[in-house]
Order: structure tokens, then sequence, then C-alpha cells
């Protein structure tokens, strides 16, 4: 069977950008894949903006419950958190061996980050691709499904699992591919529909975050950026307000936008902007009542992921101790 693996970093408040984009697809997955999903907590200290030790704990912990709340079932998915393998830090330091300099550091979002930070920016930081090739080659993902501006960073899992096979005569790992949601799953901030919504935008009225309560999404969709005409049609370039408000409502109805534009042409922007608010409401409840659900039992949560450690060990533990041997480092006795 396909096995898919995918991580997220532990930010605590996921918005419906992250869910319609990644994460309803990492439910799907489960139907036809063997799914290993990782939060990704190691990576979360790599730049120390992002970073704040007094909240990483609880963030860790809501993010796993909001997945498990979003779907992701672990009867049948590994779901687990980071650091609790070591296999991940061990991994990266065998890779650290095969990876480049020149290619680590002409990965974009190194760029992106380090821009302007001198000689200060971390090692960690310069190192993260390469941790994220350890989280997928330890598990011999064939498919990882993430956005777009993941690519660079599959490209070089492969490319450091193809290097090391080759350099140490082992078929130790199997070579990935990125898996992309098609263009439609890129939800826009409402306030900024040329933006995509995302937790580092100016203003919060833009988001919907998964656990925003049913009268904050009612204001938050009601006041969503349109434009000043009246028609009701699917055109990302004339009316990108309106179109990101179709895609969300044909996610949430399981209809085609343009099926939906043809039943709301002609009644107007406000009865149109209360069934989108409408069905996300409806979209999200089952989720928010899962999530204080399980909230309110954090032990359960951390059972689940004892046992998602222990068995995303037993598929890291051999592919690492495989990989030790093909570089020639003696077992212990
Ligand atoms: P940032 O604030 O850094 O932009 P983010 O909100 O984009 O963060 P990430 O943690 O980078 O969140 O993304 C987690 C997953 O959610 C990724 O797979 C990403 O592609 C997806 N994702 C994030 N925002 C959107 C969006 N607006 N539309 C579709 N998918 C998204
Ligand atoms: N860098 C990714 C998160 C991530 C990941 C992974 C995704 C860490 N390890 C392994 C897929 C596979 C991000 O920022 N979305």
């Amino acid at each position: 069977m396909t096995r898919v693996f995918s991580g997220i970093q532990p930010t605590g408040d996921l918005h419906l950008g992250n869910y319609l984009g990644a994460l309803i697809n990492w439910v799907g997955f489960q139907d036809r894949a063997d799914c290993v999903y990782c939060v990704v907590d190691l990576h979360a200290i790599t730049s120390p903006a992002e970073h704040d030790p007094t909240t990483l704990t609880q963030r860790t912990l809501d993010t796993t419950t909001l997945l498990l709340a979003v779907g992701i079932d672990p009867a049948r998915s590994i779901l687990f958190v980071q650091s609790h393998l070591h296999e991940h830090a061990e991994c990266t330091w065998l890779f650290n061996c095969v990876a480049g300099f020149g290619e680590l550091r002409k990965m974009p979002q190194f760029k992106e980050k380090s821009e302007g930070k001198g000689e200060s920016v971390s090692v960690g930081l310069f190192d993260y691709p390469v941790l994220q090739a350890a989280d997928i080659l330890l598990y011999h993902a064939d498919e990882v499904p993430v956005g777009e501006d993941q690519r660079h960073h599959i490209e070089l899992a492969r490319d450091i699992g193809q290097r090391f096979n080759h350099r140490f005569r082992d078929e130790v790992f199997t070579l990935p591919k990125a898996i992309h949601p098609p263009a439609a799953a890129r939800v826009m901030d409402l306030q900024e529909p040329t933006n995509k919504m995302s937790k580092s935008a100016s203003t919060d009225k833009g988001i919907v975050n998964l656990l925003d309560d049913p009268a904050r999404i009612t204001k938050k969709v009601k006041s969503a950026v349109t434009d000043s005409a009246t028609d009701i049609r699917h055109d990302r370039v004339e009316k990108p307000g309106v179109s990101n408000l179709l895609e969300i409502l044909a996610v949430a109805t399981g209809r085609s936008a343009d099926d939906l534009a043809a039943e709301y042409d002609g009644q107007g922007y406000g009865v149109f902007k209360a069934a989108v608010a409408e069905a996300v409401v409806e979209l999200l409840r089952p989720i928010q009542q899962r999530y204080h659900e399980l909230a309110a039992d954090p032990a359960e949560v951390e059972r689940v992921l004892a046992d998602g450690a222990a068995r995303a060990r037993e598929v890291a533990a051999p592919t690492l101790a495989r990989a030790k041997a093909a570089v020639g480092l003696l077992p212990p006795a």
C-alpha cells in the first residue's frame, strides 16, 4: 500500500486555509493509503521569532487535538510528535554528512527566513530541510502531501535519499514525491482576497480560525471584501473576493463553484454571504464539538501520542539501524 507522510508545525491555532488546503486531504488519504502524520515540534524551534518555550508544549497538544478533531483517525493512521522519536534527530546527522552546504543555502524558505538576520541566523534554520528529509525518508514515504511552497524541500529529500543509497550502496531509502492539492484549494484572506489566508496576516478579521465561534465566523464572512458590482460568478482575476467565497461554499457543500454561482447570481451579496457563513458554521460545528470533547481529556490525547510514537518507532528504528550499518557505524554489542 502507498505510504503517505506529512507534517505540520504546532502553531495551535489552525485556520480554514490549513483545513481546506491541507488537513481535509490528510483525512481523505486515510481511505487509500497507509498514513503517518507528525506534529513537527523540532522544526518549530528553528527560528527564535516564532518560538515561545512557554507556549510550545500547550500548542503541541492543541494542534494534536485539532488533528484528531478534523478526523485523523489514530486507529488507521500513525499520529505522533516529532521530538518523541530521537530517530529523527539522529537520522538528520547522517544526512548532514551527505547534504551540501551549497544546496541548503539555495533553499527559498531559508533565503526568505534568514533575510536581514546576518550572521545570527541559526544553524537549525539552515538545517531545517535536512530534518524534514529525515522525517519523510525514515518512513519510506511514497507520497508527501504539502503546499506548493514545500516543493524544493521534497526535491531535496529525494536527492538526499538517492545520494545516500548510491554512496553507501544500499537501497535504504524510498524516494518520495510531493503531492500538491489542486489550485482551487488555496483559500484567500477574507479582507485581502488576493493574498492567501495565513496566520502571519496583519489582521485576524480576514482569517477564519477553526475554533472561532459561530457569531464570529458569521461576522467575518459577512464583512468579507467583495467588489462594488452585484453579479455572482467564478472569476479569480476579476472577482477574487466572490470567487474565494464560492470556492469555500463549494467545498463545504460538495457542489461546484459554477453551479453555486448560477444559483446565487441575482440574489445579491447579502443573501450569498449569509449562505456561505451558515455553511462554514455547519462545516466547523462537528469539528469544534469534537475538539472540546477531546480537549476536556488531555490524558487521552497524550495516550494517543504515546501509542503513535511506539508505532512510528517500529518503522523508523529499523530504517535508521540499516542506514547506520550502511554508513559503517559499529552497532552496540
Ligand atoms: P504562514 O503564516 O507561515 O503562511 P500558514 O498559515 O500558511 O503559515 P503552514 O503551517 O505553513 O500555515 O501550513 C500548513 C499547511 O496548510 C500547509 O500544507 C499549507 O500548504 C496549508 N495552507 C496554509 N494556508 C493555506 C491557504 N490559505 N490555503 C490553502 N492551504 C493552506
Ligand atoms: N516544512 C513543512 C512541515 C513539515 C513537513 C515535514 C511536511 C516538516 N516535516 C515532512 C511534509 C513532510 C511546512 O512548513 N508545511
